[in-house]
């Protein structure tokens, strides 16, 4: 094939992946900012390379034309979460969307592979508009753990350096440490709950912060400079306190103080 040929054939691929990856962390952002747990931690896309997607038709003998059905992950993404629960939380999350439609799934989470990997896997058909009309195409998500992506990367190398032919004892080594991956995800599932908390806390006071700055920031323009000193030293001595709960009242005052000058405004445009 032409390599200008490839590159039209790829492009709405490209669309696809960089539409996923915003939509997905744009989920991250929604939880956030709404002071709720993210089940997604981060996400990531590609398209596959060429030479990978030639290497996949040989291998499966799929003919050329075949190409678009048969290989189903031309376009990536992947998804990892901090803990394996949240792995069918952001699948169901997945289900209930509108643009997206899922064709299968692969669960080697409990059905390991025989080389210790372990991810959950999604094939979805989505749509993206190009200048020729709208393409519906499929894209693999992966969705996983932190540590099942830190296994499936380092195992992937090393199929890399030995090209199908893993010495014994590197086999060994790589199936020790998916037991031992395991082992770490159902610890740090124990004690999912206070992780959770404290993620949440620190994130409700970061947006306890930004919106405090704001406020502050608005009254400079509407309050005398010297009452606004006031409320900032105040500010400073109660995030000195690290106590999320004056924190929180301090968050309130201002708030009712920032509407009254609001109202001020108001009657005085009347
Ligand atoms: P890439 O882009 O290099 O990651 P196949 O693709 O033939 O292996 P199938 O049935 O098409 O198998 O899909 P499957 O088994 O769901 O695997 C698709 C992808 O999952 C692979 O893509 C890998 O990314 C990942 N994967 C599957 N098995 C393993 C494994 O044993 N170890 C690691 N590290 N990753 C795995 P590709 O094709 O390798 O492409």
């Amino acid at each position: 094939m032409e390599i200008q040929l490839w590159r039209s054939i790829l492009c709405p691929y490209e669309l696809a992946v960089k539409e996923l990856v915003l939509k997905f962390e744009h989920i991250i952002t929604e939880h956030r900012e709404n002071d709720l747990y993210s089940p997604i931690e981060q996400v990531s896309g590609r398209v596959k390379s060429v030479s990978s997607i030639l290497e996949k038709l040989q291998r499966k003998h799929i003919p050329m034309e075949r190409m678009e059905e048969e290989v189903e992950d031309i376009a990536g993404i992947r998804i990892i979460c901090q803990f394996e629960e949240d792995i069918e939380t952001v699948a169901s999350i997945i289900q209930k969307r509108t643009d997206m439609e899922i064709k299968s799934e692969k669960n080697y989470l409990k059905h390991m592979k025989q080389s210790g990997y372990r991810s959950y896997h999604l094939i979805i058909y989505y749509t993206v508009e190009t200048i020729h009309g709208p393409k519906r195409l499929q894209a693999e998500i992966q969705i996983r753990t932190m540590a099942m992506d830190f296994w499936a990367t380092i195992e992937h190398s090393l199929q890399y350096k030995y090209k199908g032919d893993m010495p014994l004892h590197v086999t060994e080594r790589l199936s020790k440490a998916a037991d031992a991956i395991i082992s770490l995800d159902l610890e740090m599932s124990s004690v999912r709950s206070e992780i959770m908390d404290a993620q949440n806390s620190s994130q409700l006071q970061s947006n306890l912060i930004k919106d405090i700055l704001t406020n502050i920031e608005n009254l400079y323009r509407v309050s005398n400079q010297r009452e606004v000193m006031k409320i900032q030293d105040e500010f400073l001595r109660v995030f000195k306190t690290k106590d999320l709960r004056q924190l929180e009242r301090f968050h309130r005052q201002l708030d009712i103080i920032s509407e009254g000058y609001r109202a001020q405004a108001v009657n005085h445009n009347i």
